[in-house]
């Protein structure tokens, strides 16, 4: 059955709805990026670009780098970005554009999320590199989709007991990487952790300029949470998303963070385009060695 048009949204050169890109302009290797500024960060180190389209915030080149084919596209800030850029991806190698039908063969892609966050403890320090091996979602996506079979909920509900978050806030929901693509971006050099997403930069990560929060020792409960020896290591707003999207849909995620603050210790990044422009060079590198 075809899809509806409703659902299955194409303008009317044939592309995706938000991305904007037909199955030809998309590589099997995705990274994604928060900012739109941080895509020409990348592709001014590949070989070639062939494409390249901006949309609202999605922002997209494709390349190659040491003859691999990637493409590079910007997410946005926030999970809600990431339910579109997930689905429209997949939909890009999973559906078929003319049949407007799943296709019988799927494929997985390798996504890489390159991103800036905080850490929320002080033996990770500002300008180190994280790769996140979990991610604990307080944004909520996931319960929209089946999800449960994948989610740990043994983590989640330890944690809701921890922070008291009984009927206050959307359940957290854990969820893992793809361990094969950590074992290609890992090394001894990069802190491991659990990254916890959120729905906002200020209040929902702890911080208050002028506005008084319904919990102001949250990161501190936060930091000194434990379930089974796994702590939470840093906050930012998309990994839990590009996790579990990823699980649902058949890809390999992984999230590659740098640190920018340390919120424990209250100190930011002197140089936090020099710090990106690090873990960029260790990633492409990871990539194609
Ligand atoms: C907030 O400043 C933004 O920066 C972090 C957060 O997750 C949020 O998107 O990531 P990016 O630098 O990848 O956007």
């Amino acid at each position: 059955m075809p899809l509806q048009a409703s659902e299955f949204i194409l303008n009317e050169d044939g592309s995706i709805y938000h991305l904007n890109l037909r199955p030809e302009h998309l590589a099997d290797t995705v990274i994604t990026v928060g900012d739109p500024d941080r895509v020409d960060m990348l592709t001014k180190h590949f070989d070639e670009v062939e494409f390249s389209i901006k949309k609202r915030e999605f922002h997209t080149q494709t390349g190659t780098y040491r003859g691999k084919r990637i493409t590079v596209i910007s997410t946005g800030i926030g999970t809600d970005n990431i339910d579109i850029v997930f689905n429209e991806l997949d939909a890009l190698v999973n559906i078929d554009f003319e049949k407007k039908e799943v296709k019988k063969q799927l494929k997985s892609l390798d996504i890489i999320r390159i991103g800036t966050t905080g850490s929320i403890q002080a033996d990770i320090p500002i300008d180190s590199f994280l790769l996140s091996e979990k991610a604990i979602g307080f944004d909520g996506l996931l319960h929209f989709y089946q999800s449960e079979k994948f989610l740990d909920s043994a983590f989640s509900e330890a944690f809701i007991k921890h922070m008291d978050w009984f009927n206050k806030k959307a359940n957290p929901y854990v969820v893992e990487n793809s361990k094969s693509l950590q074992q290609k971006l890992d090394s001894e050099a990069i802190f491991k952790g659990i990254t916890a997403t959120n729905i906002g930069f200020y209040g929902p990560q702890g911080r208050s300029l002028r506005l008084g929060l319904q919990d102001d020792k949250m990161n501190a409960k936060l930091a000194n949470f434990k379930y089974l020896d796994q702590k939470i290591t840093n906050l930012e707003m998309e990994t839990s998303g590009i996790y579990g999207m990823s699980k649902l849909l058949g890809h390999n995620a992984v999230s590659m963070n740098v640190i920018l603050a340390n919120r424990a210790t209250g100190e930011f990044s002197a140089a936090p385009q020099k710090t990106m422009e690090k873990l960029i060079g260790y990633c492409l590198d990871k990539l194609t060695s």
